[in-house]
């Protein structure tokens, strides 16, 4: 007989966590989006207006100004960042191209319900560049599908309106017999590289923007948006 290991120590069999299946989508994503030669960006989550939407071309009638829509901070001067467009702003505002740029992170909206949470995760890609098109973008958004949801994935491009690109587009992906979103793109609206300090006679730009979570409700087949965010892990070992 070996004397006994001492049985009052903690047990070595504890369970190892993982990342969790945001940050899982979040790290594909830029992994895949560097792989190409995009650089990482990040920046505040809370944001001035004139960041978040004046350099993008909403303007202050816009909807998604309204109070029921954004958080507003700090006696109003500020808000909750809606999108990571406004570190894309920032971007531009302080380097010349050739720029490209990945933003992933958290923005928020006041949203809450099975597919909707007043915060989630996004990531917006940006290239600036001399004669930047359509064309490109194309190619990049297949890339980006195809990486996803597998090279046999059936793509369809929906013409869509954003106030910062122009033409702007929705794209789809067939599952069975249904189309669904999952992201939107354009071509940078000149205006928006006018007022972040690049010449839009000498250069253009394309943007797409992909919401995280989406995505990962689409890849692994979850219904509720909300299951991402109970730590329930019966849930989450799943994603081990
Ligand atoms: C989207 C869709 C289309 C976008 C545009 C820009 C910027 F800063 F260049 F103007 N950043 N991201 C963009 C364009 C985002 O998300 C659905």
């Amino acid at each position: 007989m070996t004397a006994p290991k001492d049985i009052f120590l903690p047990p070595l069999n504890r369970e190892i966590g993982s990342s969790h299946p945001i940050n899982q989508v979040k790290a594909e994503l830029t992994e895949l989006l560097t792989s190409f030669g995009f650089s990482v960006a990040e920046g505040p989550e809370v944001e001035t207006e004139e960041y978040n939407f004046d350099k993008l071309n909403i303007p202050a009638t816009h909807p998604a100004r309204e109070m029921h829509d954004t958080f507003y901070v700090n006696n109003k001067s500020q808000v909750l960042r809606t999108h990571t467009s406004p570190v894309q702003v920032r971007t531009m505002l302080g380097s010349k191209p050739p720029i490209a740029v990945v933003s992933p992170g958290k923005v928020y909206r006041k949203d809450d319900d099975a597919t909707h949470l007043p915060m989630f995760h996004q990531i917006e890609g940006l290239y600036v560049d001399e004669d930047v098109n359509f064309a490109h973008l194309k190619d990049l958004i297949y890339k980006i599908c195809h990486s996803l949801f597998g090279e046999e994935a059936q793509l369809r491009f929906r013409p869509s309106y954003f106030p910062f690109t122009e033409p702007s587009a929705e794209v789809d992906v067939l599952f069975g017999d249904k189309w669904l979103e999952i992201l939107g793109c354009g071509v940078v609206n000149p205006k928006v590289l006018d007022n972040c300090g690049i010449d839009p006679k000498q250069y253009s730009g394309l943007a797409f923007g992909l919401g995280i979570e989406r995505i990962a409700m689409l890849k692994y087949k979850v219904n509720d948006i909300r299951d991402f965010y109970k730590s329930n892990l019966d849930f989450l070992r799943q994603f081990k």
